[in-house]
């Protein structure tokens, strides 16, 4: 069992609910949160925990003399920092390649040298795209089609993974994970900003025809299939984890306006998304059979009030970011 490990990103999203996860369940176990605090990471999101539990290194994931700094002596990586957004990844591909691509070399070197056992957090967008109708969803087994800059950078780092595994024995496991939602999300992406943009009194924006589907997981769910993964998962293998969330997006927009108290119409319609990928599904089979695992957030309707209910008594967390993110979107037609 791991005592001391490091969390990548742990000031973003999913990285702080996991660091979150770990100091409430699971008492024995320090963590270093290695993170540079781009737009993205926000150290108020680990704020308030215990000092003698968690440790803030504010740092580049690409710096190798860091790496070499602060890794000896951990037991595990958990491996969540990256660049994260779709559509910034169109706006700009360079800090992806090089968070996403060059930090996750550099992460796997640092493994190397210092023989420490890494998870990867990785995503089902690797997998590229299903169409409305196919009966299928993802498996370990389909094949990487990525579509985005984005994407692309999550499915190289994911090769680099499994190369540095057979080629060079790092003791490495890699997640492909489903849409999160939950508390501390970015208000760039889909449910938060529609969200705070209802609070704003701005109106929600629906891309494309609104038919996309995303097979929602709540971030809490993600945390526990992620230690269980560290914990019991095989050396060398790839798990899939998704709760069996598929929405489009027009069902959970609709959902958050009758939350929220909004006609069903109050939303625009909006330029969409280049190259968006249609449909996301994920076939979680082999991590409920091998490790038991099982979604806890089952109840989306549930999931979502939470979720409203946290960024309506969190307003000062997300309202510094509103201006800039909806000016970027503007610029663009969104
Ligand atoms: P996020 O954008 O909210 O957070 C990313 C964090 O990484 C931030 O704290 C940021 O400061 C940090 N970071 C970025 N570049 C860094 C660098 N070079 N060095 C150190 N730290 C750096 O992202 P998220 O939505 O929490 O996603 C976390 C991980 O989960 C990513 O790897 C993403 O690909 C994956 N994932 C996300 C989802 C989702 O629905 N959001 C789904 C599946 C997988
Ligand atoms: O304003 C919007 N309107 C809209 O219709 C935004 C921001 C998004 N959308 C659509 C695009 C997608 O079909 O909503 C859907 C969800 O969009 P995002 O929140 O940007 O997520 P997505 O592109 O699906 O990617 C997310 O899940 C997989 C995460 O951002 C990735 O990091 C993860 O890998």
């Amino acid at each position: 069992m791991p005592t001391n490990i490091i969390v990548t990103g742990g000031c973003g999203f999913i990285g702080s609910n996991f660091v979150h996860h770990v100091v409430n369940e699971h008492p024995d176990v320090h963590v270093t949160v290695l993170d540079k605090l781009t737009y993205a990471g926000n150290p108020d999101n680990i704020a308030g925990l215990p000092a003698d539990r968690v440790e803030l290194v504010v740092g580049d994931i690409c710096d190798a003399e860091l790496l070499d700094r602060i890794v000896p002596g951990h037991d595990a990586i958990v491996h969540y920092a990256a660049e994260s957004h779709n559509d910034n990844s169109i706006n700009d591909p360079s800090p992806f390649l090089k968070t996403n691509v060059e930090g996750t070399y550099q992460l796997l070197e640092a493994c190397r040298r210092h023989d420490v056992r890494l998870h990867h957090i990785s995503t089902d967008e690797v997998y590229g795209d299903l169409a409305l109708d196919d009966p299928a969803r993802f498996t370990e087994e389909t094949p990487y089609h990525p579509s985005s800059p984005y994407s692309s950078t999550k499915a190289s780092s994911d090769m680099l993974v499994r190369a540095w595994a057979r080629t060079f024995g790092v003791r490495a496991t890699i997640s492909n994970c489903s849409n999160n939602y939950g508390p501390y999300q970015h208000i760039e992406k889909f449910i938060p900003r529609q969200i705070t943009n209802i609070i704003c009194g701005i109106r929600p924006k629906l891309y494309g025809d609104g038919k996309n589907v995303r097979d929602w997981i709540h971030t809490e769910d993600h945390s526990r299939a992620v230690w269980d993964i560290l914990t019991k998962g095989r050396v060398g293998e790839t798990y899939l984890i998704g709760a069996d969330g598929e929405l489009d997006n027009i069902t959970v927009l609709r959902a958050i306006l009758e939350r929220m108290g909004q006609p069903a119409d109050a939303f625009d319609w909006v330029r969409d998304r280049p190259g968006h990928d249609r449909r996301y599904a994920i076939d979680s089979t082999k991590l409920r059979t091998e490790l038991g695992w099982q979604p806890i957030h089952t109840d989306f309707a549930e999931g979502l009030d939470q979720t409203i209910a946290w960024y309506r008594d969190n307003e000062d967390w997300w309202r510094p970011a509103k201006e800039a993110t909806e000016a970027k979107y503007a610029a663009k037609g969104q």
